[in-house]
């Protein structure tokens, strides 16, 4: 499953095999659709992960700060649900403000953060490491949408932070399997602490996805961007336009990117034709209600044992036990 561990600075990095190759199948796969879609997955790059932060810092992206907020008042109980020690994985090591106020409260043996996007992840982990001598950090680079494990440490108490509703991009049947996937690697009576962005009205919704500056736009278009310095592409990025809009039925925001004018596209020397008007699907962000959620984390092998929410009902944090 690991092609390699390295040491980098302060941590050890696990390596899954090249995406370069999935990265092709999976754009020619998405292209060739009725409805042109490309993964979430491919927003972050270098570049697309610093946009993303910037994401977090809008006034109208509400679901970091609340998220944070939530984990900063509840925190001691949070810590001894989980439980002291042991090794805490987390999927997508996003900014690390808040998995800090994780590692401080349970002071884990083990801290493993893991990313697709490389660079990224072995900055923000050695980052961690040097802050905390304490720590043993073992990063890996995975793409955890596809199969994917844990670097093999043997027997001990598991628990999964999932931050920032990064679950809310992947379709619930997708979801589910990927919960499954976390139920099995923290074994039983394992945890997981994940964060689930709520149901609510569509103007909040469409308005944290349209921000005012323009942030947004420039995080999915970015994607384009990002495919032609990884294929031989020529994505022109001034014939495309950010799209965000709220699909009441499927309860999730969609994005895309929206051909401003008819033209051809060539990727690896497969070409295609875009119409003025038809967009590609870049991200699904689907919104969940408690219930809805924790029936959903029912299905794939976790019970409920508490949640949080914030007093407006925008965001809500769940610890749930592998049964
Ligand atoms: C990190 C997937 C939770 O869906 O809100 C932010 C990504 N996309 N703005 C989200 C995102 C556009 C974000 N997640």
């Amino acid at each position: 499953m690991y092609a390699s561990v390295v040491r980098k600075q302060s941590i050890y990095l696990h390596e899954q095999e090249i995406t370069e190759v999935s990265m092709g199948t999976e754009v020619h796969a998405g292209l060739s659709a009725e409805q042109k879609q490309l993964p979430a997955k491919f927003f972050y790059d270098k570049q697309g992960s610093e946009l993303f932060d910037a994401i977090t810092r809008l006034p109208e992206y509400y679901q970091t700060r609340t998220e944070l907020a939530l984990l900063e008042r509840n925190v001691d109980e949070i810590a001894s649900l989980m439980g002291e020690q042991g090794y805490l994985m987390e999927l997508g090591s996003g900014s690390s403000t808040k998995i800090r106020l994780l590692l401080e409260a349970l002071e884990p043996e083990v801290y493993i953060p893991m990313d697709i996007s490389r660079e990224h992840l072995i900055a923000s982990a050695n980052r961690l490491a040097d802050d905390y001598p304490w720590l043993d950090v073992h990063a890996a680079c995975v793409d955890y949408s596809q199969h994917w494990d844990v670097p093999d440490f043997g027997p001990g108490r598991y628990n999964a932070f999932f931050p920032g509703s990064s679950i809310g991009n992947f379709v619930p049947d997708k979801a589910r399997a990927l919960l499954e996937q976390v139920s099995k690697l923290v074994g039983k009576g394992g945890g997981l602490l994940i964060g689930v962005d709520l149901k609510k009205d569509v103007d909040i919704l469409e308005a944290a996805y349209n921000d005012a500056r323009g942030v947004t736009a420039a995080f999915n278009l970015n994607m384009l961007r990002h495919i032609n310095e990884q294929l031989d592409a020529d994505f022109d990025l001034d014939k495309f336009e950010h799209e965000a809009v709220y699909n009441e039925v499927e309860s999730r925001i969609e994005m895309h990117l929206k051909c401003t004018q008819a033209h051809k596209v060539s990727v690896d020397d497969v070409v295609y034709e875009f119409e003025q008007g038809e967009t590609i699907h870049t991200e699904n962000s689907y919104k969940y209600s408690v219930e809805g959620f924790q029936h959903l984390a029912g299905k794939a092998g976790f019970s409920p044992v508490r949640h949080w929410c914030d007093e407006a009902e925008l965001f809500s944090i769940h610890y749930l036990k592998a049964a």
